[in-house]
This record gives C-alpha cells, sequence and structure tokens, in this order.
C-alpha cells in the first residue's frame, strides 16, 4: 500500500494529448504531475479550469523531475532524443505514452492504422464501415479525437490513426489487426533515416493477432510469428491472403483472392493510391468481421475527406484541386500521378520541407507539370532538386501562387495546390491552407 501510495506519474506536454493523458489519470485516481517546455502550453487553461489540483511545471525539462517518476509519459510532439528524457531512460523509468496507457485500458479490440500517407483517409472509411454495419466504434488517435478520450465511450471496437510519433512510446499495442499502409520519408528532421522511422512504424505489430501488408511496398510486411493471421491488398492481382485488382467484363474489378466485389469505378474515393486505400480498408473490416456487402456500400458512398485531392472549383475550364494534406513528396506523386495527363498541371508547392529529400519530384514533374510555383520557407531545396527541369515561378503569398497558376493555366488544364512541405511556415495547419487556397480560386470567380 505505502508503495503503491508513493508512486508518482510525469506527463510530459500540455497539448491535446497531455490533457487527454491527465484525464486519464484523474479518473483512475493516480497521482501525477504536468509539464511542458513552454511558458504558454496550449493546454494550459483547459487542465488548471477542469484539475486545479494537478503540480504544473514549465519552461525546460528537469531530468530531476522525471528521474523521480515511476513512469514517464510523453506527448508525441517531444522526442525520446531529449536529454532529460534520455538521463530517465539511462535509469530505467520507462517513458510511454498515451497510447500504451489507452492499450492497457482498452476493453474492446483495436484496428491500429499508419503509414506515410492515407493514415487518415483509411481510418475514417473504416470507421464507416462499422457505423454503416451497425458496430460502434470509437475512431481517433493522431486524427480527431485523442485515443484515451475513447475510452468514454461503449465502443465495440477502436479505429486508432496513428502517427510514428505516437508509436515511438508504445510497448505493447496488442491490436486485433495492425497495419502500415505505406512507407515514404516523412519527418527527416526528427528521425535518424528511413531506418529509424521505419521501426517506429513497425511497433504498430508488436502484440497483433493479424495484421494486413500491402504487397505494393516491402517496407509495409511485418515480421511476425506464424500464429499471427496475415492479409494483404495490393494494386495488382491478389493472392491467397487478401485483395487485389483483376479485370472482370472488360474492366477493373476489386477482389478477394477469386472473388469480384465491385468495379472500381464504382468508388467513391478516386485516384489510384485511393484504389490502395480502399482496399486496405477492406481487408481490416474483413479481418474484424464486418459484413462485405456493407463495406462495398459503403466505399460507393465515402467520397474522401477535405483536403485531400479535392475539386474546389472550376474557371474557365481549368480545375483547382486542393490537396494541402500532401505535407510529403510521396502524397504529391501520388496527386501528380493521378491527375496527370501530360503536360496538364499547374503544381503549387512548397512550405516547411522537413529535411526531406525532393529529389525524387524531379523525375516526376517532366512531362507532367506545365508550371511549378514556388513558396514558403524550402521553396530553394525545391528548385534545387528540380533544376530548371520544369518552368518555375516564386510566390510570396498562396493568393499570388493562385493568381500566378491561373495566368497560365489554360481550359483544360488542372492547378494543382500539393506542397509536399507542412504548412507551419505561413499557416496555421493544412486546413488553414486549404481553406485559403479555396478562398483565393473563389476570388477568381
Ligand atoms: N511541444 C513543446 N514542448 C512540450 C511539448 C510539446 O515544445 O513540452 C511542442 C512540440 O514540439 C510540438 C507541439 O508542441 O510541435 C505539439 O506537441 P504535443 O505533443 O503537445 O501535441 P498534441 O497537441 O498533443 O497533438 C498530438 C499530435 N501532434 C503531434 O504529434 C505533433 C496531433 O497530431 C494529434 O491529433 C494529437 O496529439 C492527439 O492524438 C497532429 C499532427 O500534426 C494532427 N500529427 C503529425 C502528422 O499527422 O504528421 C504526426
Ligand atoms: P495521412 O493521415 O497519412 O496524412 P491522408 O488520408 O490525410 O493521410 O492523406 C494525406 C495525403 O496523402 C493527401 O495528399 C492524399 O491525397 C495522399 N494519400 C492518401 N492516400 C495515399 C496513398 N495510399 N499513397 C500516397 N498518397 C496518399
Amino acid at each position: 500500500q505505502l508503495i503503491a501510495s508513493s508512486k508518482l506519474k510525469v506527463v510530459v506536454g500540455i497539448g491535446v494529448t497531455g490533457l487527454s493523458v491527465a484525464r486519464h489519470l484523474t479518473r483512475l485516481g493516480e497521482r501525477f504531475v504536468m509539464c511542458d517546455t513552454r511558458q504558454q502550453p496550449p493546454g494550459l487553461e483547459q487542465l488548471k479550469a477542469d484539475m486545479p489540483d494537478v503540480p504544473v511545471m514549465l519552461g525546460e525539462l528537469s531530468s530531476d523531475a522525471l528521474l523521480t517518476a515511476d513512469e514517464v509519459i510523453l506527448s508525441p510532439g517531444l522526442t525520446r532524443q531529449h536529454p532529460a528524457v534520455q538521463q530517465a531512460l539511462a535509469a530505467d523509468i520507462p517513458v510511454i505514452n498515451d497510447i500504451e496507457l489507452f492499450a492497457r485500458s482498452a476493453n474492446a479490440s483495436i484496428i491500429a492504422i499508419t503509414g506515410s500517407n492515407g493514415k487518415s483517409t483509411v481510418t475514417t472509411l473504416v470507421g464507416e464501415m462499422c457505423a454503416d454495419a451497425k458496430v460502434v466504434a470509437g475512431v481517433g488517435g493522431n486524427l480527431g479525437v485523442a485515443a484515451l478520450d475513447l475510452l468514454q465511450s461503449d465502443a465495440q471496437l477502436y479505429v486508432l490513426e496513428l502517427s510514428s510519433f505516437q508509436l515511438e512510446s508504445v510497448q505493447a499495442l496488442n491490436a486485433e489487426v495492425a497495419v502500415v499502409l505505406n512507407i515514404s520519408a516523412d519527418h527527416m528532421d526528427r528521425y535518424n533515416g528511413l531506418l529509424d522511422y521505419h521501426q517506429a512504424k513497425h511497433r504498430i505489430f508488436i502484440g497483433a493477432r493479424q495484421v494486413v501488408m500491402n504487397r505494393d511496398d516491402a517496407l509495409t510486411n511485418p515480421l511476425v510469428g506464424d500464429g499471427v493471421k496475415q492479409w494483404s491488398f495490393g494494386l495488382g492481382q491478389p493472392d491467397f491472403k487478401g485483395f487485389g485488382l483483376r479485370q472482370h467484363e472488360g474492366e477493373s474489378w476489386l477482389y478477394y483472392q477469386f472473388d469480384p466485389l465491385m468495379p472500381e469505378r464504382e468508388l467513391g474515393i478516386k485516384g489510384r493510391h485511393n484504389c490502395a486505400n480502399a482496399l486496405a480498408a477492406l481487408a481490416l473490416g474483413t479481418a474484424c468481421g464486418l459484413p462485405m456487402a456493407s463495406m462495398l456500400d459503403t466505399l460507393r458512398r465515402f467520397k474522401g475527406l477535405d483536403h485531400r485531392c479535392q475539386v474546389v472549383g472550376e474557371v474557365g475550364g481549368v480545375s483547382y484541386i486542393n490537396d494541402s494534406k500532401a505535407t510529403n513528396v510521396g502524397a504529391t506523386l501520388a496527386a501528380i500521378t493521378g491527375l496527370a495527363r501530360g503536360e496538364n498541371l499547374i503544381l503549387i508547392a512548397g512550405g516547411q520541407g522537413k529535411g526531406q529529400d525532393f529529389a525524387p519530384l524531379a523525375a516526376a514533374l517532366p512531362g507532367a507539370v506545365k508550371q511549378l510555383v514556388l513558396m514558403g520557407e524550402d521553396a530553394p531545396a525545391i528548385d534545387r532538386a528540380v533544376g530548371g527541369l520544369v518552368d518555375t515561378v516564386h510566390a510570396t503569398s498562396l493568393a499570388a501562387a493562385v493568381a500566378a497558376a491561373s495566368q497560365v493555366a489554360t481550359a483544360g488544364d488542372v492547378v494543382l495546390l500539393s506542397p509536399a512541405c507542412a504548412s507551419f511556415d505561413m499557416f496555421s495547419g493544412f486546413e488553414d491552407r486549404g481553406r485559403k487556397f479555396a478562398a483565393a480560386v473563389e476570388a477568381l470567380q
């Protein structure tokens, strides 16, 4: 009893995650303190209002404070490489996070989804599939509601979008089914190369009873034992484990093994990458026993999320597409591949590059992009990588970029905002960037 009462948890980060952890620990009756390196963390007011008795420490993380903890609960925005966190680890103090706490308390199966791109689309889609099948699902994580806040609901299933940052501090998620949708470089300012990032993502498979792999991306292939049931998806013909595409009645159909499911053209979400997302969602849903007919209805109905290859206007025969959520090169490549019909694209790109290599754009732009309009902090880095391969102009604002793009676009062209970069240098987030793009397009009409 005495030992139990001396236990103290230290929660690092007072943002959305930190607040959800504080509420959870309060419900459990645990003793904890909260800290944040910032003097004005965004969740502070809420914390003071809802849990006024919780001790708060602000400013540079003190290793002394962390060393008093029996567990440190780290928010995803802070790296485990922080010196104070490293000292706690060296002293054998477990450094976990909200997702680990979630896994310990979850009373229903978890569908766990990560990947460099498509997480939000697949998570939302699987959530919709559950709703259509009348399965009560708690949907959230990196997207929407923080994971621990979902535990309040009477969920029969949890559908979690997990970022690599969240997976870094998970010890054992024990998901019913887990997937890494795809892997391409992202967040290279935080990771020591692609291997480091890959290892963080693959923590999603720890303790999983079933796994889903992408046949078109070997880096998604989990290293799991024979007892773990495996499913697969990919844009080629399906293998015995899964979902894919085959020609049927003169067109491309979604298939499960040798069973035709529906024509690809009936999918509500468009583009090759979204077809892969649909197949991944089918694999996850099937693994959890959702009925196929209902899942296919969902696929027909679900039209995708805002800011992901979303048409926001048509002016003088020119389509304007908002792909503001393309915050890495992989997502921008998917948009270019899906939308290029000869040299018909005017691409607006740039922002914060997060340390990524823009070289893959050099192969994709010529022949697809009529003009590149660059803006933001890493515009010069993109310019260097593309190296004059396509006609390039620079803009100092998004409105100026849209104006420049509209000058060169002619009927049949597509003006595509797909920045391959984060937005925080000029906007409050990708939604803000997408909304400002839509407003600039509106102003052209
Ligand atoms: N920070 C400090 N000092 C601290 C703690 C945080 O400076 O002591 C800074 C971090 O460097 C970071 C910012 O504060 O830039 C936010 O960090 P946080 O851990 O407090 O973030 P939360 O508000 O808890 O939000 C996090 C996710 N954010 C990140 O991982 C950066 C949210 O994902 C997520 O929705 C939320 O938890 C609930 O799960 C956002 C995101 O951008 C949407 N995620 C990245 C992505 O999708 O690419 C991974
Ligand atoms: P995430 O949550 O992983 O960021 P989203 O579903 O929000 O994923 O999509 C983010 C960006 O990635 C958008 O630009 C979208 O068009 C693109 N995208 C979505 N799915 C894929 C995929 N399977 N492969 C490549 N890009 C994708």
